[in-house]
């Protein structure tokens, strides 16, 4: 049975890292949009999925798992010998891809999760922008970026020369930044300029973006 892969009809969130990987690893599956204005993910039917009521999920012939990093991981996993290897099995290789990883949960995420909420979640329930708010929260997430240089200066992506997980889970909000005139990830320095940039015209995800979750049976 082929994959299936319930989300919100925008690619963003863990949503779009998700289908990403599922594109870098050319899996089929067939895409479940969540009616999520009608509050379909807190009904006891998707709650059985989800237990916290959130997207994405995937059912993988009956195998349920949320979150999207653990999904991405588990793609991954799943499917060694095809698509990009982005997710290296050898000890060390792996363990700085994981090290990459933990950085982008750990530091990346929680310093733009205050940008995105006032830049996003403030307007969509109808509150206005505190400029002062946004301007300290943008401050904040530009100083991780700073480290980001240096580690981008020592090598093409984040844990090494070679697209991983790592940087395939920078997708999951980052890119929306740009879409609201925001151009921290290209104002830094030349090395988060590059591997950004680089990251935005990836082909995988320049396709994703044009059109949207196709499901591909
Ligand atoms: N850590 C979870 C977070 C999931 C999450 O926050 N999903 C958001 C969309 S990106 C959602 O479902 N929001 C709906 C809600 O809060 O009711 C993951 O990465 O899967």
């Amino acid at each position: 049975m082929v994959l299936k892969f319930y989300s919100g009809p925008v690619v963003g969130g863990g949503a779009a890292i998700v289908a990403l990987a599922l594109a870098e690893k050319q899996v089929p599956f067939e895409h479940v949009i969540v009616d999520m204005a009608a509050n379909k993910h807190k009904t006891p039917e998707y709650m059985a999925m989800q237990p916290f009521g959130l997207v994405p999920v995937i059912d993988d012939d009956g195998f349920i798992l949320y979150e999207s990093r653990a999904i991405c991981r588990y793609i991954a996993d799943k499917y060694p010998n095809q698509g990009t290897d982005f997710l290296p099995k050898s000890l060390k290789e792996r363990a700085l891809v994981e090290q990459a990883a933990s950085i982008e949960y750990s530091t990346f995420y929680p310093a733009i999760y205050p940008v995105m909420k006032e830049l996003f979640g403030k307007p969509r329930q109808g509150l206005p922008v505190d400029q002062a708010t946004l301007d300290e929260a943008l401050k904040e997430f530009s100083a991780k970026l700073d480290v980001y240089e240096v580690i981008l200066g020592k090598h093409r992506f984040l844990a090494g020369d070679e697209f991983s997980l790592a940087d395939l889970c920078h997708y999951y909000n980052a890119p929306l930044l740009a879409e609201h005139g925001i151009d921290v990830m290209t104002s830094k320095g030349p090395n988060v300029t590059r591997w950004w940039n680089e990251l935005m015209s990836r082909p995988t995800w320049v396709k994703l973006k044009a059109d949207g979750f196709k499901s591909k049976q």
